[in-house]
């Protein structure tokens, strides 16, 4: 309730309206000008108190926003650190998966990463290149010294068909290629050879010596097959 003034005029106590007074005798926390009238231009005490717990449960949120976010922030590290910690045991997986590709069929024998089949029966080149398909093989590619050793090791004397035949051109080798289509690199052709005697030697053959020859493809002979193992 407002303070009024009363006046006495000779007829009793009346309200002086005109005199009626704000209630901010103490020094108001908030503006409180002079002229101005009616308390709601004044900040009163109960202003002061809305806008302290305003400010207090602003303080509060943040608060509590900034500790949600710490442990969202935490979570994401912890699940950053699982998803390295999977790829880690999946690479180490795939490693052993790789490994196990080394394991080659029965009568198939393993060599630098591929597996190996010396025939003991004898066929054309193409019926050779096509027995070897039929396995998921080709006929084999001599890449290196080191494969040809390997096959010297294993071919036991036989004449075997090897996956190198030449590209022949207006009635004359132009050059040879092997069945996967790669160049011809490394060689061990027998001493005067490829001849391409009588101009019918487009097939290529390891003799029982281990060197190589050029003969007839609808010879029969035994093959060697090569395949990449599957994992
Ligand atoms: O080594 C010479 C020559 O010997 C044979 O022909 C007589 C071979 N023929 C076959 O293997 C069919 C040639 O290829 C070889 O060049
Ligand atoms: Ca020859």
């Amino acid at each position: 309730m407002d303070d009024v003034v009363y006046g006495n005029m000779g007829r009793g106590l009346w309200e002086d309206p005109t005199v009626s007074r704000q209630k901010c005798r103490s020094p108001a926390p908030g503006p409180c000008a002079e002229g101005t009238s009616g308390p709601r231009q004044c900040w009163g005490r109960r202003t002061v108190l809305v806008a302290l717990g305003l400010s207090a449960t602003a303080v509060l949120c943040v608060i509590i926003l900034s500790v949600l976010l710490a442990r969202v922030s935490q979570s994401l590290t912890s699940t950053r650190k699982d998803l390295k910690d999977f790829r880690a045991e999946l690479s180490l997986a795939t490693g052993l998966q790789n490994r196990s590709c080394q394991l080659c069929s029965t009568w198939w024998l393993p060599a630098q990463g591929s597996c190996y089949f010396f025939s003991q029966a004898q066929a054309t080149w193409a019926e050779a290149q096509l027995l070897c398909l039929a396995s998921g093989a080709h006929l084999v590619v001599v890449g290196d010294p080191e494969e040809q050793n390997f096959l010297e090791r294993n071919n036991e004397n036989r004449t075997s068909w090897l996956g190198l035949r030449g590209i022949r051109q207006l009635g004359k080798i132009q050059r040879y290629l092997w069945v996967d289509d790669s160049q011809l690199i490394f060689s061990y052709w027998n001493q005067g050879e490829p001849n391409d005697e009588k101009g019918v030697e487009d097939c290529v053959l390891m003799l029982s010596t281990n060197l190589w020859n050029d003969a007839p493809c609808d010879k029969s002979y035994s093959w060697i097959c090569e395949k990449k193992p599957k994992c």
